[in-house]
């Protein structure tokens, strides 16, 4: 016992010793390197590779490149997110533990506590690479660990429960990732000088509002319909008109995939019940927000018949429960539904629509309403979580990088979001790395430089302008613009400009980019609809449709009244979302950032099975071979130097058991008296520089022999040094 006790007190928790010994040869055989710098052979990807395999197959999934977190999905459950395995992180040095999401949480904690330096967490991945499930994760450690009151208890409830109500708003499956997040977040967590924390505020991107009304083979619409249906009680059901059944809903049949082995609606529906209370939502608001999901079933179910020119809603069942749920006058409703307000000769005239302009204005209308709603849930989440800016760590957590059969505008803004991110990423890890060098007085010449250019800076300027030319604009005469203006580069073709080979799987109405994460083949058609939000192109044409939302009546349909402002204003969708991101840009360079790589082992979204393929392909576009060369180029590794003392002092008696002297000091006494040679590291004002992998592992193994033979004394009772 009392061995033990004095060991853990030289070097560190229990888990401390273990990634020690991780480190010593046979382990590292087995288990790989818990950092790839420590790789001997740094420059090959197949190394690279070789040591996630070893991790990944005993269940490591985390590996450290430096400060950067590599992480691979399990597609099961580790057990390694316990209480247990949060306390053991808490507080504890980085490198002192095995590599796990908990030491990079509690690391920017502690730089935000000591350094009074706002942090944020970048995670990345293509989509189904495990980025939510981090976030989660993370924000779950915080909770944990984090001093509370009852007041802060509140607020660590609203935070952790604000993820099952977006997810169930904002999350649907997709043929990549069965709980897809289709909006990108941003949240901030905010901590008072007591390191509680004590708010939060969340921004949302981009919310693939399409899916409302279409899905593709084999995927799903947002998570909250199928809760309804699946989930909600009796009374409620009838209350809203609903059929306990998905396929009786249009918009829920066209992915041809109501159920998910994986997804348990009825229990989720429950959960997201009741993460509503907690959030603050009162019953009368449950019952709005309920009665809009409805609303948005009923209206996909509206279905149109009549001559041309002279169109008609078939059946009236929908328009009953949508006039009751949303407080709207049928005949009015109907006639929105089917007319436009045009203006002839100063008066307003209602022109019939024809079919396919009915069911688009239905479409929109749905999409919009839906879209708004998400809006007020997100702002209502923020209401409930003050915000009153002292630290903050920000989490960020986008829809990762995905390639489908078909690919539209959604898929050009998430790609594009991605893009942005990787470039974000680049810089600044080159940067910080040059930084640091420069901050300690240590020069280093870097033959990594990486640029990744804007390479599709130009077309979402011609989308907005075909969006706003008046005349024979479209999705095709945009395709045309984009040849005449970006044909000639060499990251984008078309069918007309692409080579025998590629013009064979390309369509006429595609595009192709090739972005960092790989080549994709996006169809224009859509894209002019969307870009011009979607909804308020249809809504110039059926313009009577602000009559459904008098302000007597539902609150949040209230806030509809903005449509009328935007239809004055149209800022175009991926303008507006591009200004976002260049925002979120600003706010992410202004704190420190911590990243976390995630990797998608396979396709099949199971357990075990590690696609050297995909992952190979992974590492590539991550560009995380670059980011251990850049790492490398200089020194292996960099502590500071109370750190590298503690860990050490006891292989030299001068610095055991303290050194009272500066520290730089006692670093060059230890590394003198270990017998480190000047070649193999430098000082610099805070943190000492190796060069070598191998220079580290003989004085780990030095660390380790003197472990077990100090142990043995300990437990003989003796108290010196020798
Ligand atoms: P994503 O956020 O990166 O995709 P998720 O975080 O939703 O991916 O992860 C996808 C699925 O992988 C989860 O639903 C879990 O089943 C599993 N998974 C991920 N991380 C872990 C983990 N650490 N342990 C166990 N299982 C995990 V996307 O939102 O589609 O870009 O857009
Ligand atoms: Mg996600």
């Amino acid at each position: 016992m009392l061995a033990l006790g004095g060991i853990t007190r030289i070097f560190g928790t229990f888990d401390g010793v273990r990634a020690m010994m991780e480190s010593a040869l046979t382990a590292r055989d087995r288990v790989g390197v818990q950092d790839f710098v420590l790789l001997e052979n740094f420059t090959s990807e197949a190394a690279f590779i070789e040591n996630l395999r070893k991790r990944f197959k005993e269940n490591l999934i985390y590996t450290y490149i430096g400060s950067v977190l590599v992480s691979v999905n399990p597609y099961k459950d580790l057990e390694i997110y316990t209480k247990n395995h949060m306390e053991r992180y808490r507080g504890v040095n980085f490198y002192e533990v095995s590599p796990h999401i908990y030491a990079v949480a509690d690391n920017s904690y502690r730089s935000m506590r000591t350094e009074r330096k706002d942090q944020c967490i970048l995670i990345s991945g293509e989509s189904g690479a495990g980025k939510t499930e981090a976030s989660k994760k993370i924000l779950q450690y915080y909770a944990f660990t984090c001093p509370a009151s009852e007041q802060v208890q509140t607020i660590k409830d609203r935070l952790l429960q604000s993820n099952p109500v977006l997810e169930a708003f904002g999350n649907a499956k997709t043929l990549r990732n069965d709980n897809s997040s289709r909006f990108g977040k941003y949240m901030d967590i905010q901590f008072d000088f007591k390191g509680a924390p004590v708010g939060g505020h969340i921004i949302n991107y981009l919310l693939e509002k399409s899916r409302v009304v279409h899905q593709n083979h084999g995927e799903r619409n947002f998570h909250i319909f199928y809760q309804l249906i699946e989930g909600g009680e009796e009374d409620l059901l009838r209350a809203l008109g609903l059929e306990r059944n998905p396929q009786q809903y249009q918009y829920l049949v066209k992915g041809n995939c109501p159920k998910v082995s994986s997804i348990n609606d009825r229990s989720d529906w429950k959960m997201v019940r009741k993460a509503l209370t907690v959030i603050g939502f009162n019953e009368d608001e449950v019952e709005e927000l309920l009665n809009i999901i409805a609303s948005v079933l009923h209206l996909g179910n509206v279905q149109y018949g009549g001559e041309e020119g002279n169109v008609c809603i078939t059946s009236d069942t929908q328009i009953k429960y949508l006039a009751r749920l949303l407080g709207v006058n049928g005949a009015v409703l109907t006639e929105a539904l089917t007319h436009k307000k045009i203006i002839a000769k100063g008066e307003e005239l209602m022109s019939p629509l024809n079919l396919e302009q009915a069911s688009s204005a239905r479409d929109a209308l749905s999409k919009a309403v839906y879209g708004r709603t998400f809006t007020w849930l997100v702002n209502k989440i923020n209401a409930s979580l003050t915000y009153t800016n002292y630290s903050v760590i920000g989490l960020l957590d986008i829809y990762g990088f995905e390639v489908f059969q078909h690919n539209s505008f959604e898929q050009f803004c998430i790609n594009y979001c991605n893009e942005k991110l990787q470039q974000l990423f680049i810089e600044l890890t080159l940067k910080s790395e040059q930084e640091e060098y420069e901050a300690e007085g240590i020069t280093v010449r870097h033959h990594f430089l990486l640029s990744l250019s804007e390479k599709f800076k130009g077309i979402i300027s011609i989308l907005d302008e075909e969006c706003l030319r008046p005349g024979d604009a479209s999705d095709l005469t945009f395709l045309e613009k984009l040849e005449d203006t970006v044909g000639g580069h060499a990251h984008f073709v078309t069918h007309k400009l692409a080579d025998a080979k590629t013009r064979k799987v390309m369509g006429r109405d595609e595009f192709r980019l090739l972005h960092y994460a790989g080549e994709v083949n996006y169809n224009v058609n859509g894209f002019l609809d969307k870009n011009n939000d979607l909804l308020f192109r249809n809504l110039k044409e059926v313009t009577s449709f602000p009559i459904l939302f008098p302000s007597s009546l539902h609150p949040f349909l209230t806030s509809f009244s903005l449509f009328s402002v935007c239809l004055c204003l149209p800022l175009q969708a991926a303008t507006q979302f591009k200004a976002s991101l260049a925002k979120l840009m600003e706010i992410l360079m202004s704190k420190e950032p911590s990243y976390i790589r995630c990797i998608k082992p396979n396709d099949s979204k199971q357990a075990g099975r590690f696609d050297e393929v995909l992952i190979r392909h992974q590492v590539k576009y991550l560009g995380l071979m670059e980011n251990l060369r850049v790492r490398r180029a200089g020194f292996a590794y960099r502590r500071r130097y109370e750190v590298f003392l503690q860990r050490y002092k006891s292989l030299c008696p001068d610095t055991w058991p303290n050194w009272q002297g500066k520290l730089a000091d006692g670093v060059a006494t230890l590394v003198k008296h270990l017998g480190y040679k000047p070649e193999e590291y430098k000082l610099g004002r805070s943190k000492i520089f190796i060069r070598f992998p191998k220079t580290l592992f003989a004085t780990e193994e030095a660390l380790e022999t003197r472990k077990h033979s100090l142990a043995t004394k300990l437990q003989a009772g003796w108290r010196g040094y020798s």
